[in-house]
This record gives C-alpha cells, sequence and structure tokens, in this order.
C-alpha cells in the first residue's frame, strides 16, 4: 500500500465513530495500515450521541464515521470517500 505521509509525524486527526459500525471500522483499519496517527472518538450510537447539537456541528447529518482533516480543515463524512482520501 502506498500512502501519501504514510509515517510521517503530524497531529492526529479525530475520527468519530462506534465500534458497532461497520463504516467506522474500515477508516479505521485503513489509517492504521497507512501508519497515519489518528485519534478515535466514539459517538455512541444507542444513546443518540448522533443527534446531540454537538455531533451535529461535527456532521450535520448525524451519522458515523466524521473524519476531521486539521491540516485541510474539513470534515469528511462518507466512509469510501473518507478512505480515498487517506491513499490520495
Ligand atoms: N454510506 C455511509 C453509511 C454510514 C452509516 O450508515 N452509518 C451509520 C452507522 S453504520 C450511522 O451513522 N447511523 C446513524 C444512526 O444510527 O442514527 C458510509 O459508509 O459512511
Amino acid at each position: 500500500m502506498n500512502a501519501r505521509g504514510a509515517g510521517k509525524r503530524r497531529p492526529s486527526d479525530p475520527l468519530y465513530g462506534s465500534f458497532t459500525s461497520s463504516s467506522s471500522y474500515k477508516p479505521m483499519l485503513y489509517l492504521a495500515l497507512a501508519e497515519l496517527p489518528f485519534s478515535f472518538r466514539t459517538v455512541n450510537l444507542k444513546i443518540g450521541v448522533q443527534s446531540t447539537p454537538e455531533y451535529l456541528a461535527i456532521n450535520r447529518w448525524g451519522g458515523v464515521p466524521s473524519l476531521r482533516h486539521r491540516q485541510s480543515d474539513r470534515t469528511l463524512v462518507v466512509s469510501p470517500s473518507l478512505i480515498r482520501s487517506i491513499f490520495a
């Protein structure tokens, strides 16, 4: 696998997701394989954290995953595009 920036040190990007969500596992796996730093932030879907104003400010659609790219100041909210961005 070839990932731009793999192994380089930079501030970790927060990945918001749930351990009950396969859509969250996929980007988590790819970030780990690319050795990119990220911090996993749990969004508990069972108690509705995805619908709180705090989380809707991160992802207006109220879903997981969400990956905050600090460098580009963008938040990606759909796992396939999020994974593509890791290897772009
Ligand atoms: N196609 C989307 C699907 C994301 C999705 O369906 N996420 C679910 C969890 S797997 C979700 O956020 N559900 C919100 C809810 O249960 O209220 C992706 O791959 O990112």
